[in-house]
């Protein structure tokens, strides 16, 4: 059994695990013995995810395991304090167990489909060979935080730390689409990785993208990810970059490019990954998929995370106390972040750090004296520059999708 004290040490990468220990999650707002301690499943519900553990794929450093076939592996708290995630620290999402090593000389991505005027193969060299362009982009997992609605929705239980932000660099698919060229009744272009299901009744993995998001000039079809090649286990040798998009479109070991004239009607865009018409307020739209009912799930919400002080912590009456976390949307833009200490009754403003880019986390710091002893809520929300705001109350939605509840912290004021 590891201690709380080996789990910080591991999320800190002093040391690593070979297997797994269990990790508690404390319940919610639950006041911890030594609260200098982060926890590794902040926020959750008790018992949400008792079989969560810590444990390092090959190449990384420990993330939380929450199934291993297929790899779920979540960021714990302490690897989101930084506008960029390293490439060890980042979070890891399949849905199929099969995932080959692909090797980077043989792999060929196809391009064409009867919505271009030609077919083509191209290896990672030829793709190389396109202009390169970068972006700082948040990679978010639709289900992030799942774990945290209540009532509960089955699916993976993530804590908040299915996301991470790197600097992705690659060619655009605008110009990969433009080596076959696009007809003009082209309406998605789909995207097929090389991973498959181990079970013919489990769906391949395929996604599209409506043909405005596609050619977008931020979309990539990525080979470097925080100026290395991509790890494995986030899509090596290329993997698609949908900035502002839910990562459910950034299909990894990306093998086949098509573009075609008519909805793609695969698993993962016809049932999985929809939500319920007219409950978020996105703007980002994708028609030639949706329903009256629903429709698919697009960027990213506008959010905020307290990555410091860790809740439960003790923090000290009268003096100042450093609050610090990060912000984040679909690439609008933060434009402000916001404390309570008052259950939402009253906000002031927190700092904004440094800003890599508007698809990428903003860290922001903030200045709080506690003035008595006890416990202290404290809460964050963010609102971006199209004047969207955290909500306040969990919106419902049966696959537990864009959770951008404003997060509370408990703090213990001694
Ligand atoms: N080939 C492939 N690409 C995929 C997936 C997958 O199962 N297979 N999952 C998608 C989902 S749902 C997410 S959240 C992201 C996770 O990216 P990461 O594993 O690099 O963190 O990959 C996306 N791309
Ligand atoms: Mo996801």
């Amino acid at each position: 059994m590891i201690t709380r004290r080996g789990l910080l040490e591991a999320a800190g990468g002093a040391l690593a695990f070979g297997g797994g220990a269990a990790l508690t999650a404390p319940a919610r707002g639950a006041e911890s013995t030594n609260s200098s301690l982060p926890s590794l499943s902040p926020l959750l519900p008790a018992g949400t995810r008792a079989e969560a553990v810590l444990d390092t794929l090959p190449g990384k450093k420990p993330l939380i395991k929450l199934t291993y076939r297929p790899p779920n592996y979540e960021s714990p708290l302490a690897y989101l304090r930084t506008a960029i995630t390293p490439n060890g620290e980042f979070f890891v999402r399949y849905h199929l167990a099969d995932i080959p090593e692909v090797d980077a000389g043989t792999w060929k991505l196809n391009i064409g489909g009867e919505g271009a005027n030609g077919n083509l193969q191209i290896g990672l060299d030829d793709l190389k060979k396109l202009p390169a362009f970068e972006v700082v982009a948040v990679c978010q997992c639709a289900g992030n935080r799942r774990g945290l609605f209540e009532p509960h929705v089955p699916g993976v239980q993530w804590g908040p730390g299915a996301m991470g932000c790197a600097r992705w660099k690659g060619a655009r698919l605008k110009d990969v689409l433009d080596l076959v060229g696009l007809k003009k009744e082209a309406l998605e272009v789909v995207f097929d990785g090389a991973d498959g299901p181990v079970l013919d009744k489990t769906p391949d993995f395929v996604k599209s993208l409506p043909v405005w998001k596609a050619i977008e000039e931020t979309t990539l079809v990525a080979y470097e990810m925080n100026g290395e090649p991509l790890p494995h286990w986030n899509g090596f040798p290329a993997r698609i970059v949908a900035p502002g998009w839910t990562a459910t479109y950034w299909v990894k070991h990306v093998i086949s490019i098509t573009a075609v004239t008519r909805p793609f009607d695969g698993f993962w865009m016809k049932t999985a990954y929809r939500i319920p018409v007219g409950k978020f307020p996105l703007v980002a739209r994708f028609i030639s998929q949706e329903t009256a009912a629903n429709t698919p799930i697009t960027e990213i919400v506008v959010n905020s995370l307290i990555t410091n002080p860790a809740d439960g912590a003790r923090v000290k009456a009268g003096r100042k106390t450093a609050i610090s976390g990060i912000a984040w949307d679909g690439g609008y833009g933060i434009r402000s972040v916001e404390i309570s200490a008052d259950n939402g009754k009253s906000w002031t403003e927190a700092s904004l750090g440094e800003d890599p880019g508007k698809f990428a986390f903003r860290p922001w710091s903030y200045e709080y004296i506690p003035k008595w002893r006890g416990k202290l809520l404290l809460a964050a929300r963010a609102a971006n520059k199209i004047g969207q705001i955290q909500t306040q109350e969990l919106i419902p939605n049966p696959p537990g999708y864009n959770n951008n509840v404003a997060q509370t912290v408990a703090l213990h004021v001694t």
